[in-house]
């Protein structure tokens, strides 16, 4: 039986970042399992998450190398997980390096590089760029509400 592979996330607004994560555990092993993390343990993270936990575990479940979806509640359930699951690797990004090395007592730990230039928080401040109305179009609106106005008095 090949190794077993863990990885935990929110996956909020899934996008490269992410598939690029799961596609590197995935080559790690011949079984991966991912945590979603619950709308509930991401107020636990003071992490606000745009898509509900129902949608983003069935993305990730359906994204193509991922064998298995758990919610994850909480930080300490990696331990139960590892041991439940018989996992052989955890892997995480490189902006968890280090939080996660009290596990490889009994896993590997693996960080694996961020991809650049992606992020959720990105994708939001693009989406308020995309959605957002030009000042100079507020300001035009204003003066024909004032012209309106004064024709109307
Ligand atoms: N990630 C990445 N590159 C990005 C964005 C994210 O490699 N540009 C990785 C993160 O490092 C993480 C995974 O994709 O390993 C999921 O990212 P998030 O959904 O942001 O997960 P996070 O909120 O960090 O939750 O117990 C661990 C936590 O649940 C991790």
């Amino acid at each position: 039986m090949g190794k077993t592979v863990i990885t935990y996330g929110t996956f909020d607004m899934f996008h490269i970042g992410h598939l690029k994560l799961l596609q590197r555990a995935k080559a790690l092993g011949e079984r991966l399992i991912v945590g979603v993390s619950t709308d509930e343990f991401n107020k636990q993270k003071g992490k606000k998450v745009l898509i509900p936990y129902e949608q983003r575990s069935e993305v990730v479940a359906n994204i193509k190398g991922v064998d298995f979806v758990i919610p994850e509640k909480s930080w300490d359930q990696k331990i139960e997980d590892i041991k439940k699951y018989d996992v052989d690797v955890l892997v995480m990004g490189s902006d968890w390096r280090g939080k996660f090395d009290h596990l490889n007592k009994i896993c590997e730990v693996v960080y694996l590089p961020r991809t650049e230039n992606i992020s959720t928080t990105e994708l939001k401040k693009s989406l308020i760029n995309f959605v957002s109305v030009p000042k100079e179009d507020i300001i035009k609106a204003f003066e024909v509400i004032e012209v309106l106005k004064r024709e109307f008095e």
